[in-house]
C-alpha cells in the first residue's frame, strides 16, 4: 500500500514521517505503520517514540459532531454544522454590536496548520478588527520573538540543524533537549562523541537531566540566575578579550553600555549568586571563547520567565561580542515548541503581530497587510490584542463576549490554574475547537467544534530550523470534522466577507498568504503545496522563482551571512540587563522553588499520548523529584505522598528523591490534568506574572512549601486506575450523547 510522506504533529524539531496504512483503513480500526522519512533532510529518519506511535491515538475519543448548551451545567447536545456556526456568527455580530469587536477573543494553538493560523488572522485582525488572536504560543516562543526581534530586528532563529554538526561548543541553556527535542539532542550527541573531546557541550540547567548527562560541563545554577550566568561569561570573555571587536564595530550597536553593565559580573559574585565554583564558570567561559564556533541552544527554562525576553537577549549579547554568527556552526537558536509555532509566526498568529513578520504597531504594515486582503485602509486596529493571560484577566473582568479556543487545552496549561478555572466559568460563550473530547477545557465550552486534525487536512508546517513541509491528508475525517480553516472562513462568509473568504482549497490559502511574505525575513513567495509535495521540504527564505533552474539554486542555510540585520540602521542591538530575581522567591513559609517542564514520551496535556499505552507504561503517575537533603530534613523517601502548596492551590504527588536537582529545587512534570490524575496539577501551584515585554508568563518558578500527607488525606485519593476508569466513563457518556 502506498505510504505518505509528511511531519511528525508534536514537537518542532520536525521529523519527517512517512505513514503507511496496514490493514484496511477503517476509521474505527485502523492501523498504520509510522517510520521516519529518510529524506527528510531535518531528521534524516530518526524518530523518537512520540513520533513513533502517533497512529496509536489518531481514532480514538474523538469529537465527531458540532455540540452545544446553553450553559455549563447543562449536558451538550448534538446540532449540526449549519446551526453551531449560525450560532457562533449571530453571537459575534452580537457582540461586536453591543461590546465593540475588542470583546471577541481567539485563543490558539502551535498545533495548527499555517493555512488555519492565517484564515484566523485574516477573521479577527481583518474583517472583525480586533488584534485579539492570541496562541500557546505566548506561554512558549514569545520572548524568543520579542528578543529576535529586539536584537536583530526581526524574528527568525538564523540557524540550521547542520550547525548541530558543525560547531565546536554547543551551550544549552534552559533547554532539556534530549526529552523534549529528541531527534536535535541525538544528532548533536552523535556529533559530540564522534569528536571525542574536541567539541564541548555545556548545558546549564537546574537539574541534571537526560541532557546534562550528556555534558562536558554541567552548571545546577540556581533557578534564574541566567542573566548574572551569562553576564559573568560576558565579564570574562571581555576580560581575556575572547572577543571580536572587528564584528562588533561593523555590525552591532550599543556595546560600550553593555560593557559597563557586565563590568559588575566578577566571577567570584557571579559563582556565589549562581550557586556555581569559579571553575566551572571560568570553564563555560574559556570554551565559549576559545571554540571556533558557539552553539546556542533555548527553550523553556529561559522564555518561561517574568524576564524571558531579557534572558534571551543576554544570551544574544554573548553571540554579538563574540562574532558567533551568520556562520556555519555559529549562533542563537530558540529550540521551537510545537510543530507549527514557527508557521503561526510567519502568519501573524500572536496579538501584536501580523502574516509576513509585520508588527501591528507598525501603519505600513498595517497598510499591506489591509490591501492584500482587500479590506478598506484603517481597518487593522493599531493596538496589539489581549496576550493569553490577559484574556483570562478580560475573562474574569467580563470584558469578553466571546472566547472561542483552537487547538489548545487552556484548562490545564495556563498558569494559575484555579483562578484560570473561574474566568473561563465567567465567560458568557465559549468555543471549544478540538479534535478529542473529553479535554478539561470542554468542561468550560458552550460550543464544541469537531476538529480534523493531523493526516485527516492537507496543510502546511514550519519547523525550529525554518524547514517548511507539506502534510497532505491520508485518511478520512471522523465523524462531520471539519479542518479548523474550513471552519474560520465559514465564519467569515457568514458575517459578510465572502469576498475574503472566497478560497476553496488551503492550497489556495498558502498560495495567498506566501504573498504577504513577499521580500519579508521570512520570504515564502517561492514555495507551494505541488511544489512541497513533489520536491519535499524546502527551508526558507525561498522567494519566488522565474525559472526551474534558479528553483535549484542553492540558498544560505543561515540568516545574516553577511552581517547585515534588519534593523533600521543594519546593525544588531546589544541589551544591557541585569538580573532582577524571581517573582516569587522562596521564603520561610513556601521555602522551595518549584520548576516544572516535559518528559519524554508525553505530549503536554496527554490528549493523545494519554491513549497510547505504550507512553502510559512509560510514564504512568505524576511524580514530584526532590533533593536528597531536602527529602532527609522533611522525613520522606521516594513513593511517599505529599502535598505540595502554593500562594494559589496545591497538588498531591508521591515524590522521588533523587540527586539529579538542586537543594531547595522541586519539579513536577506538567501532562497531568484534572482528567488524567486527582489533585496532581502542575498549574495549580504557578502564578501568573508575566515578562514585561514578551508577556510571557514565569511558568518555570513559583515559591511552595511541602506537606507529608497523612492517612486521613490519603483516603479521600483514587488511584490511578480509578482515574482511568473515570476517564473511560466521560468518554462512554459523551459516546452516548451523540
Ligand atoms: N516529550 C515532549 N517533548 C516536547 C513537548 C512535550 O510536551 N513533551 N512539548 C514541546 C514544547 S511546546 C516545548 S515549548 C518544548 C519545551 O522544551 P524544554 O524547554 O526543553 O522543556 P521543559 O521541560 O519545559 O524545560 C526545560 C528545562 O528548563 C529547566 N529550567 C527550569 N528553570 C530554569 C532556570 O531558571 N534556568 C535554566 N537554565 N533552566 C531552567 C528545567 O529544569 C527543564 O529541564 O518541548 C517540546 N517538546
Ligand atoms: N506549568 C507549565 N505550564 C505550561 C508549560 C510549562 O512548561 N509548564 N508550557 C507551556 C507551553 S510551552 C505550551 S506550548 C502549552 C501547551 O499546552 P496546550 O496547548 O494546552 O496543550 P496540548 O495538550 O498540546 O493541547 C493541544 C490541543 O489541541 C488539540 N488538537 C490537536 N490537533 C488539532 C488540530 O489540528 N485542530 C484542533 N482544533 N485541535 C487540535 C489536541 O487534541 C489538544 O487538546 O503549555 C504551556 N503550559
Ligand atoms: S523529535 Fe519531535 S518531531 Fe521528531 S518524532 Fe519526536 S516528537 Fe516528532
Ligand atoms: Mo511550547
Amino acid at each position: 500500500m502506498t505510504s505518505t510522506k509528511t511531519l511528525c504533529p508534536y514537537c518542532g524539531v520536525g521529523c519527517g514521517l512517512e505513514v503507511a496504512p496496514v490493514s484496511k483503513p477503517d476509521a474505527a480500526t485502523e492501523n498504520y505503520l509510522v517510520k521516519g522519512d529518510r529524506a527528510h533532510p531535518s531528521s534524516q529518519g530518526m524518530v523518537c517514540v512520540k513520533g513513533a506511535t502517533i497512529a496509536d491515538a489518531i481514532h480514538k475519543n474523538r469529537l465527531l459532531y458540532p455540540m452545544v448548551r446553553d450553559s455549563l451545567d447543562e449536558p451538550f447536545r448534538r446540532v449540526s454544522w449549519d446551526e453551531a456556526l449560525d450560532a457562533i456568527a449571530h453571537r459575534i455580530r452580537h457582540v461586536v454590536d453591543t461590546q465593540g469587536p475588542e470583546a471577541v477573543c481567539m485563543y490558539g494553538s502551535g498545533q495548527l496548520q499555517t493555512e488555519d493560523y492565517y484564515t484566523a488572522q485574516k477573521l479577527l485582525k481583518g474583517c472583525l478588527g480586533t488584534n485579539n488572536f492570541d496562541a500557546n504560543s505566548r506561554l512558549c516562543m514569545s520572548s524568543a520573538v520579542a528578543a529576535y526581534i529586539q536584537s536583530f530586528g526581526s524574528d527568525g532563529p538564523p540557524t540550521c540543524y547542520d550547525d548541530l554538526e558543525q560547531t565546536d561548543c554547543a551551550f544549552l541553556i534552559g533547554t532539556n533537549t534530549a526529552e523534549c527535542h529528541p531527534i536535535v539532542f541525538n544528532r548533536l550527541r552523535k556529533y559530540h562523541r564522534k569528536k571525542k573531546g574536541k567539541v564541548k557541550l555545556i548545558v546549564v540547567d537546574p537539574r541534571r537531566t537526560e541532557t546534562a548527562k550528556d555534558a562536558d560541563l554541567h552548571l545546577a545554577i540556581r533557578p534564574s540566575t541566567d542573566i548574572t550566568l551569562m553576564n559573568g561569561i560576558a565579564h570574562i570573555l571581555l576580560r581575556k578579550g575572547w572577543i571580536d571587536p572587528l564584528f562588533i564595530e561593523e555590525a552591532t550597536q550599543g556595546f560600550t553600555p553593555y560593557a559597563a553593565v557586565v563590568d559588575h559580573y566578577p566571577p567570584e559574585k557571579v559563582a556565589e549568586v549562581c550557586g556555581i565554583t569559579v571553575a566551572e564558570l571560568e570553564q563555560a567561559a574559556r570554551w565559549w571563547g576559545r571554540s571556533k564556533s558557539v552553539l546556542s541552544l533555548w527553550s523553556m527554562g529561559i522564555n518561561q520567565s517574568a524576564e524571558g525576553t531579557a534572558k534571551a537577549r543576554t544570551l544574544i549579547n554573548l553571540h554579538l561580542m563574540s562574532g558567533q554568527i551568520g556562520r556555519p556552526g555559529a549562533g542563537p537558536f530558540s529550540l521551537t515548541g510545537q510543530p507549527n509555532a514557527m508557521g503561526g509566526r510567519e502568519a501573524g498568529g500572536l496579538a501584536h503581530i501580523l502574516p509576513g513578520y509585520r508588527l501591528v504597531k507598525n501603519p505600513e504594515h498595517r497598510q499591506a497587510v489591509e490591501t492584500a486582503w482587500e479590506l478598506p485602509p484603517g481597518s487593522i486596529s493599531p493596538t496589539p490584542g489581549l496576550a493569553a493571560w490577559d484574556m483570562m484577566v478580560g475573562l474574569e473582568q467580563g470584558a469578553v463576549g466571546v472566547f472561542w479556543v483552537a487547538a489548545t487545552n487552556p484548562a490545564v496549561s495556563m498558569p494559575d490554574i484555579e483562578r484560570t478555572k473561574a474566568a473561563l466559568r465567567r465567560s458568557p460563550f465559549t468555543i471549544l475547537q478540538d479534535a478529542y473530547y473529553p479535554t478539561e477545557t470542554a468542561e468550560y465550552a458552550h460550543v464544541l467544534l469537531p476538529a480534523a486534525q493531523w493526516g485527516e487536512k492537507s496543510g502546511i508546517m514550519t519547523n525550529s530550523e525554518r524547514t517548511v513541509t507539506y502534510c497532505p491528508a491520508f485518511r478520512d475525517r471522523p465523524g462531520e470534522a471539519r479542518a479548523d480553516w474550513e471552519i474560520f472562513a465559514e465564519v467569515g462568509r457568514r458575517l459578510g466577507f465572502a469576498k475574503q473568504f472566497a478560497c476553496q482549497t488551503s492550497a489556495e490559502v498558502y498560495a495567498e498568504f506566501v504573498q504577504l511574505t513577499a521580500g519579508r525575513v521570512c520570504d515564502m513567495t517561492g514555495l507551494s503545496h505541488q511544489r512541497l509535495a513533489d520536491e519535499g521540504p524546502i527551508q526558507w527564505p525561498c522567494p519566488q522563482v522565474e525559472t526551474p533552474d534558479t528553483a535549484s539554486t542553492k540558498h544560505d542555510k543561515r540568516l545574516y551571512t553577511d552581517f547585515r540585520f534588519p534593523t533600521p540602521n543594519g546593525r544588531a542591538q546589544f541589551a544591557t540587563f541585569h538580573e532582577q530575581g524571581l517573582t516569587e522567591p522562596p521564603d520561610p513559609e513556601f521555602p522551595f522553588v518549584l520548576t516544572n517542564g516535559r518528559l519524554y514520551g508525553h505530549w503536554h496535556t496527554q490528549s493523545r499520548t494519554g491513549r497510547i499505552d505504550k507512553i502510559r507504561k512509560m510514564h504512568p503517575e505524576p511524580l514530584l523529584e526532590m533533593h536528597p537533603i531536602d527529602a532527609q530534613h522533611l522525613k520522606l523517601q521516594s513513593g511517599d505522598w505529599v502535598e505540595v502548596r502554593s500562594r494559589r492551590g496545591q497538588a498531591r504527588l508521591k515524590v522521588v528523591v533523587t540527586q539529579y536537582i538542586r537543594r531547595g529545587v522541586l519539579f513536577i512534570p506538567m501532562h497531568w490534568g484534572a482528567l488524567w490524575a486527582d489533585a496532581a496539577e502542575c498549574n495549580a501551584l504557578t502564578h501568573s506574572a508575566v515578562c514585561p515585554i514578551s508577556l510571557q508568563p514565569e511558568l518555570k518558578a513559583s515559591a511552595v512549601t511541602v506537606v507529608p500527607i497523612t492517612e486521613e488525606m490519603l483516603m479521600g485519593d483514587r488511584t490511578h486506575q480509578q482515574v482511568s476508569e473515570s476517564l473511560e466513563l466521560a468518554v462512554r457518556d459523551a459516546v452516548l450523547q451523540h
